[in-house]
């Protein structure tokens, strides 16, 4: 059943919605356990396994180049939220600082509170991938990953770690928290990869 704020659309607004999904203007929060809470001078975001590893700190990540996207986000309980605004690190201004060893095929997030998601380095690196620590111009909130999350609008949002402290490069691919629970391993919204078997 879908309650009052959630949204049939008629159509799929140009191939905007995916199917199976429904609209939403609130911001729902889809958390496995506890939220974390932690000041943004405490984050550290760790870069192990296949590549020079490396700690960032909040004075690093902002002093690389800071962009703001409009993006849809696609959770697999089947809400949608379009026109969403984040601000952050593109992936790729991250990755182009980084000393990758050619044999990284595959990232896994982990997140403070031990979530975990894997992602292909294909689906990484796309230019419209965030790691947000702004949403709506707005610090983003503890609920929704603050003090920093990644932020993967192809894909189902369980693919985007909130409070994000680890990427490790790995040479093959190895399922996250819920990957290992049933979720597809790659999770596209528009095939409806919701379970390992679509
Ligand atoms: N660390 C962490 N990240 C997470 C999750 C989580 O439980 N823990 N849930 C995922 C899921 S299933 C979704 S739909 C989105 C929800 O983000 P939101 O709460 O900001 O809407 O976060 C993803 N990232
Ligand atoms: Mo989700």
């Amino acid at each position: 059943m879908l309650g009052k704020f959630f949204k049939k659309p008629d159509d799929n607004l140009g191939g905007r919605v995916p199917p199976g999904q429904a609209l939403t203007s609130r911001f729902p929060v889809l958390t496995y356990g506890p939220v974390q809470h932690y000041a943004a001078d405490a984050v550290e975001l760790k870069i192990t396994g296949l590549a020079e590893p490396r700690t960032l700190h909040w004075a690093d990540l902002l002093a690389l180049p800071q962009t703001t996207l409009t993006t849809d986000i696609h959770c697999v309980t089947h809400w949608s939220k379009l026109d969403t605004v984040w601000t952050g690190v593109r992936v790729t201004d991250l990755l182009a600082t980084l000393e990758l060893d050619p044999r990284a095929t595959h990232v896994m997030q982990r997140s403070v509170g031990g979530y975990s998601t894997n992602l292909s380095l294909e689906d990484f690196a796309r230019p419209e991938n965030l790691l947000a620590h702004t949403y709506d111009g707005q610090p983003l909130s503890a609920e929704h990953g603050g003090p920093l999350r990644l932020v993967v609008p192809h894909l189902y949002f369980w693919k985007s770690a909130k409070w994000l402290t680890e990427l490790e490069f790995m040479a093959a691919d190895t399922p996250g928290f819920w990957e290992k629970n049933g979720y597809h391993m790659r999770g596209d919204p528009f095939a409806e990869q919701r379970y390992d078997d679509d």
